[in-house]
């Protein structure tokens, strides 16, 4: 598999969030070009992890400019993704209702652990079902399920003091919208429910997503990687594991952060560094001299190995594929 350098530059990052390797220094920006008129990205996700709803918008790049408030963010991943929503005036942004296709052929499955503090605290009985209305006309609302229900923003896994308006977007920040149906944001493993409900054991309690959500962002932003996870069934399952494992309320930090690291694993593992024809981990002269060798058909390169020798991706390995690394050996280019 290649994988481009920009995409390793940020996998490597986060592998050294959680390993504290030394890696090569990498400090290329990521993936997606920002696109004209814009400063740079946040991550941004709309979800209902209590209900098992998983992701309205999935962790996703949104570009943004220096500046400019999450609340404009949100209305522009809103307006991009034609979703509908409800939040007032975009100076006192307060998100009450946002359109959720296909929302009424949805169940909620929420986890046992969080089902028994709901009925334990009249949010739901077992045979009356839920204590508030359910939503209506694809529009997941304030109140709906539960008398606490609503919508919360976080950023960086840390329930924000003031509204999206008064919060401004900063680079590379991971900003979650979360519907919340219990305790002001306990369900979400973000608050403690300002003291007025029970404590419970509560598994999501001050769990971090942060991270796994931009290498999901990361993914989703990269065709290529996108085809190869779906083309290889080892790391499809790998990803899968990813993604349920980071979409279930009830994953504890352990449980999120090994199959974050499985993930990054997988795709460095699988990854080829163009141009190491002998695969020792660095671009050298003999590097060269073997793609000369392949081109002038004294050996035969296969493999990984012939895959990384077509350097400049022509298609065709010849002589300027080991020009090419020559120079990159010489430190001439990169
Ligand atoms: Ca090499
Ligand atoms: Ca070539």
């Amino acid at each position: 598999m290649k994988l481009c350098k920009k995409l390793m530059a940020v996998l490597f990052a986060a592998a050294l969030l959680f390993t504290l390797l030394a890696v090569p220094a990498a400090a290329e920006s990521r993936t997606p070009e920002v696109p004209e008129g814009y400063d740079g990205f946040v991550v941004m996700s709309v979800e209902a992890l209590p209900l098992g709803f998983d992701y309205l918008i999935m962790p996703t790049y949104v570009p943004f400019h220096e500046g400019e408030s999450v609340a404009e963010v949100t209305v522009r991943l809103f307006e991009e993704a034609g979703l509908s929503y409800s939040a007032g005036d975009i100076e006192s942004f307060n998100l009450t209702s946002v359109e959720w296709p296909y929302l009424d052929m949805l169940t909620p499955r929420v986890p046992d652990y969080l089902m028994e503090q709901l009925i334990e605290n009249y949010c739901y009985d077992e045979e009356e079902g839920w204590d508030q209305p359910e939503p209506t006309g694809n529009m997941l609302a304030a109140g709906n399920y539960t008398y606490y229900s609503g919508w919360m923003i976080a950023e960086n896994d840390e329930i924000t003091p003031v509204g999206a308006a008064e919060v401004t977007a900063v680079e590379g920040n991971v900003y979650r919208w979360m519907y919340s149906i219990y305790g002001y944001g306990m369900d979400i493993g973000m608050s403690d429910g300002w003291g007025m409900f029970p404590e419970f054991e509560n598994p999501a309690m001050g769990v971090q997503r942060s991270d796994a959500y931009t290498i999901l962002a990361e993914i989703l932003s990269d065709p290529d990687l996108q085809n190869t996870i779906l083309n290889d069934d080892e790391l499809y399952s790998i990803y899968s594991e990813f993604y349920n494992t980071i979409a279930y309320q009830g994953s504890t930090q352990e449980e999120i952060d090994a199959v974050t690291m499985a993930l990054i694993e997988a795709l460095i593992s699988d990854w080829t560094l163009m141009g190491d024809v002998d695969l020792d981990g660095e671009i050298t002269i003999s590097d060269s001299l073997l793609i000369m060798r392949h081109a002038m058909g004294l050996i035969a390169l296969d493999g990984d190995a012939l895959e990384a020798a077509d350097y400049d991706e022509s298609g065709e390995i010849d002589v300027t594929d080991a020009l090419l690394v020559m120079r990159v050996s010489m430190g001439l280019a990169d």
